[in-house]
This record gives structure tokens, C-alpha cells and sequence, in this order.
């Protein structure tokens, strides 16, 4: 059995959001890349993306913007297959990941699966920081608004709440 086949749900299909960021190496067409390769994952369909938000970096500021995005997939891998899969495509970007909270070429954040509640060595679901980060939030309500977070809010709610905080180019679509 290939290991995509051992990760393979029993059960359907199950929705997922993943947040893509690079501040290196021609992030702009980095981002395109991934979703791209995200559209040609295993087991899996690219539902929708959200546009390009260019970010000042959260964590240290001596590093160049980011650019992120977030993307809705269907899939019928399991969460952790799935992380297997982001995190491949992170090598082929050759993730350069220097210091902690520094700049890197490819980030892909496994930010929901369902509404799966996981601890896991690997992988927390949904993702800890997620609702606080508005690199996350403004691209995710973009596309899916509605959706619930596991506080309660409206992603569309939360965003707006963080973007108050926000200086008017701290993330911006492109
Ligand atoms: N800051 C922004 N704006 N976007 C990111 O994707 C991002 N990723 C990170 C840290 C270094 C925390 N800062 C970031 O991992």
C-alpha cells in the first residue's frame, strides 16, 4: 500500500484550509507555485484561493514582507497525509528555515481539517495561532466568510476586528 493509500480516509471527502506565506526568493511567484501544486495533490481538489495579501512580518522586522494567501482544498487524505504532502512541497522550495520566526521561501500551514480538534506531535488542529494572525484571517475571509472558528466568531467578525488593529499597509491584497 503507497503511503497515500494508508493515509486515505475511510469516509468522503473532508474540507481543509491551508495559509500560504514566502518572504523569500520571489515570493509573489512562489505562492502562485504552490497553489498551483496544491491543485495537483493526491486525493485532493483545489476549491478555491483567496488573492495575494503582501504582510509586514509578524516576529522580528529585520526580514522582508511576506506574501500570503490561504486556499480551501477537498480531500480525501487524512490530516496527517496531508501534512506529509504540505511538507514535501515545502522541501521542493528548498524551506530555508534559519532562525526561528525568520524569513522562509515556502510556508504551508495546515490551518483546519473539518472540524477536527487535534493534538498531535506534528500537527495542531485547528492551527493555535490562526485567529490571531491577520495575515491568516483577511485572505480566509476572502473566501470563506462565514466559516466558524473554534471561538465561536465568524471568520468575517474576526477579521474585522483584527484589521481595526492594522495600520492601513500592514496587509494589503495585491
Ligand atoms: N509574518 C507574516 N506577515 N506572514 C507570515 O506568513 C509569517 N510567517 C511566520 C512569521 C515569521 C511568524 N511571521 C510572518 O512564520
Amino acid at each position: 500500500m503507497s503511503d497515500v493509500q494508508a493515509g486515505e480516509r475511510g469516509s468522503g471527502e473532508a474540507q481543509a484550509w491551508i495559509g500560504l506565506g514566502s518572504n523569500l526568493d520571489g515570493p509573489h511567484e512562489r505562492i502562485v507555485q504552490a497553489l498551483a501544486a496544491l491543485e495537483r495533490l493526491p486525493l485532493t481538489r483545489l476549491e478555491s484561493a483567496s488573492r495575494r495579501y503582501a504582510s509586514r512580518p509578524v516576529g522580528p522586522q529585520d526580514q522582508p514582507d511576506f506574501v500570503n494567501a490561504v486556499a480551501a482544498v477537498r480531500t480525501r487524505l487524512s490530516p496527517l497525509a496531508l501534512l506529509d504532502q504540505l511538507q514535501a512541497l515545502e522541501q521542493q522550495h528548498r524551506r530555508v528555515r534559519e532562525r526561528h520566526w525568520g524569513p522562509r521561501t515556502l510556508d504551508l500551514d495546515l490551518l483546519l481539517y473539518a472540524k477536527e480538534r487535534w493534538q498531535h506531535p506534528r500537527l495542531t488542529l485547528p492551527h493555535p495561532e490562526m485567529a490571531r494572525r491577520a495575515f491568516v484571517l483577511l485572505p480566509l475571509a476572502e473566501i470563506a466568510a462565514t466559516l466558524v472558528l473554534p471561538d465561536g466568531r465568524r471568520v468575517a467578525e474576526a477579521a474585522d476586528e483584527l484589521a481595526m488593529g492594522l495600520a492601513a499597509d500592514d496587509v494589503r491584497a495585491v
